[in-house]
């Protein structure tokens, strides 16, 4: 039985078994009748140490006991165990060698907030993005094979983790279809508790439901013992191990169609029953998929009631960090990007019946639970498939309604060729509100919304605009809206700086942009929300500070003004220099054959590692400060 905890212990709890584990290999030599009190303890470990961190909270909750039960029975590292998406690894992690490293993660320095190949052996592939698992496990077990004798066991085992919302995406279904064709040994673990970051929607998700309730996962419940006697662990006799798996095979399941030996579902918090069926699967040859029902917060009764608001937990601050809040307390209270953009749409909706927006499975991180629920026919959650929601939109906008896509800048590039083929090339009127533009903080590189403008830029029809404040970020949704054609507007994540926010909805001129200090020498063309840091530049060297607002159209009369009174153009984006926003300010002067000095600052050429926001901006050298010795240093040179 699960240990259920209802308070994180703010101090570390005492774990002698946990504690003498540095490896799975160890785990593997205890007996299996201490694996509970591994499990318990590895929870009270867990809820510890995210306490002290800050991370993803309710997923790796869910999967302790299965955690434990795959390192138990797979030979890791050398058996290959490839986690979806790779939120839930921190249960991996402590029993991976990395215990005491665990209350580094997602800090500079410290363990990443997924899996890393190079940060552990144990981590076979790097993650962050959903829906990858199947495919690199199949990759592996397809590496693995070749040189070896068609009939020999193979060297290595490959597991893929998928989680139920994971495999909504069109990328894992792309991966089951070729698992049956290739027919290598091969196992996919379904960890299926229902829940996606909000609830888990769609078919697939109604057809898992239907087979959690189905008499055959009652059955494993509520029948261990039995079944645990139908499993000799021991039995060499493949065959009749088979026939009782085929036997515990619901009629009809569709990955049985599609060439899977399919398990389950059983119960994902059950590790006796989940280390012998483990065993025995190790004994059915081609594809096979286990379904373990799981919970999502397990252990921890307000996760376990609250999924969603426990997927990520804050740090719980110090009692010498409580007192030094009061201050802060009296600062206002600036909005975050995505309530400006939450508030827009429902703003918007009251009076445009035509609008529909979608999210690819991020309605809270988008700041769309309020409009969900107002708006119910106007919204639409698509589940993790980033490429249907940009068809999809281009469909809509075929009926002549006004699809708004809300997706994260680094999910985007999932639906790159949706966007050109499906959305720009014919034009279509989709507006793109682009989330986490820029660089996000402690997910790191995986997450960094960094090429957008780069990947954007180069394709025929696009408006592309990047407000430098909340105001701003309302208005260009707005002048999106009611632009013809296919338009995005990328903010970032956080708070804006605080500028007050007009109700009233006026469109911008397109592709202009607006002079935000009068200065000389140099002109800072800013495009974006490092605008503050650009105008504290400026005021520092007397520089003219631009706010361009388009990236595309640029401003190229603001740009002609500028460059005939000014020896130094620095260009300044949250984006990959490469092909960025300054990339598009050269060209510009190359086209026209104005030669001036130009310096563009943005994100270098480099993965920049999860760290603060504030840190990860220091890291790529575009903090005031940095900036200000560039510029000095390059006005040397001008
Ligand atoms: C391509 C992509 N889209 C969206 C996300 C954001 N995301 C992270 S976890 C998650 C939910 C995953 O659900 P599931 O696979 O069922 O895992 P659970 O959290 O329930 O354990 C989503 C949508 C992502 N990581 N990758």
């Amino acid at each position: 039985m699960t240990v259920i905890y209802s308070d994180i212990p703010l101090t570390r709890p005492t774990t002698p078994l946990l504690d003498r584990l540095d490896s799975p290999a160890q785990l593997r030599s205890l007996p299996e009748s201490e694996l509970g009190q591994v499990a318990d303890e590895l929870r009270a470990y867990l809820l510890y140490s995210v306490g002290q961190s800050g991370g993803h909270f309710g997923a790796g909750l869910g999967v302790v006991e299965l955690t434990v039960a795959l390192h138990y029975v797979f030979n890791t590292p050398s058996d290959r165990l490839v986690w979806d998406v790779g939120h839930q690894t921190y249960p991996h992690k402590i029993l991976t060698g990395r215990r005491e490293e665990l209350l580094t993660i997602r800090h500079q320095g410290g363990l990443a907030g997924f899996p890393n190949r190079s940060e552990s052996e144990y981590d076979p592939f790097g993650v962050g993005h959903s829906s990858t698992s199947l495919s690199a496990a199949l990759g592996m077990a397809i590496g693995s094979a070749i040189n070896q004798p068609a009939d020999s066991q193979p060297e290595r085992r490959c597991v893929a983790v998928i989680g139920d919302g994971a495999m909504t995406a069109g990328m894992a279904f792309e991966a089951i279809n070729h698992i049956a064709h290739v027919d290598l040994d091969m196992l996919v673990v379904l960890n299926d508790n229902n829940m996606s970051i909000s609830k888990n929607v769609g078919g697939l998700a109604t057809y898992f439901s239907k087979l959690w309730s189905s008499k055959l996962y009652n059955l494993f419940r509520e029948s261990t013992k039995t079944l645990l006697k139908a499993f000799p662990s021991t039995s060499g006799i493949i065959r009749k191990t088979e026939e009782l798996m085929k036997a515990l095979v619901a009629p009809g399941i569709v990955f049985e169609e599609l060439g899977f030996t399919y398990i389950g579902p059983i119960d994902g918090h059950n590790i006796p029953l989940l280390v012998h069926t483990l065993e025995n699967l190790k004994q059915i040859t081609g594809p096979v998929l286990l379904h373990v029902a799981t919970q999502k917060g397990k252990g921890f009764s307000p996760a376990e009631k609250d999924p969603i608001g426990y997927h990520a937990l804050n740090k719980i601050p110090t009692p010498a960090g409580k007192t030094s809040t009061p201050a802060a307390s009296n600062a206002p209270k600036l909005l975050k990007y995505q309530q400006v953009f939450g508030n827009w749409l429902c703003d918007m909706a009251v009076n445009h019946p035509e609008l529909i927006a979608i999210t690819p499975a991020m309605s809270e991180g988008s700041g769309m639970v309020e409009f969900a629920e107002r708006f119910p026919q106007q919204f639409h959650d698509v589940a993790i498939a980033e490429q249907h929601a940009v068809t999809l939109a281009a469909g809509i906008a075929c009926e002549g309604k006004k699809p708004v896509v809300a997706i994260y800048s680094t999910f985007l590039q999932r639906a790159y060729d949706q966007l050109i083929h499906d959305v720009a090339l014919q034009n279509l009127d989709v507006l793109f509100a682009i989330d986490r533009a820029g660089l996000v903080g402690e997910d790191g590189a995986t997450h960094a919304g960094s090429f957008d403008i780069s990947f954007m830029r180069c394709i025929p029809n696009m408006v592309i605009m990047a407000p430098a404040d909340e105001n701003e970020t309302r208005q260009m949704l707005y002048t999106g809206y009611i632009h013809s054609g296919p338009a995005a507007v990328r903010y970032p994540r956080g708070t804006g700086p605080g500028v007050k926010i007009e109700q009233t909805m006026t469109a911008l001129p397109i592709g202009k942009g607006r002079l935000s200090r009068q200065g000389q020498q140099v002109a800072i063309l800013s495009f974006g929300a490092l605008l503050p840091t650009a105008l504290s530049v400026g005021e520092e060297l007397d520089a003219s500070v631009a706010d361009m607002r388009f990236i595309k159209p640029l401003d190229t009369e603001l740009l002609d003004q500028l460059v005939s009174d000014h020896a130094l153009i620095v260009t300044l984006e949250e984006n990959a220099i490469a092909g960025g926003a300054g990339a598009a300010v050269s060209e510009y002067f190359a086209q026209r054959g104005v030669v001036v000095a130009v310096l563009h600052l943005g994100l270098p050429d480099i993965f920049i590692d999860h760290a603060t926001h504030d840190a990860q901006i220091a890291a790529a050298g575009l903090d005031a400060a940095t900036i200000s010795k560039r510029i000095k240093a390059r006005l040397l040179t001008t």
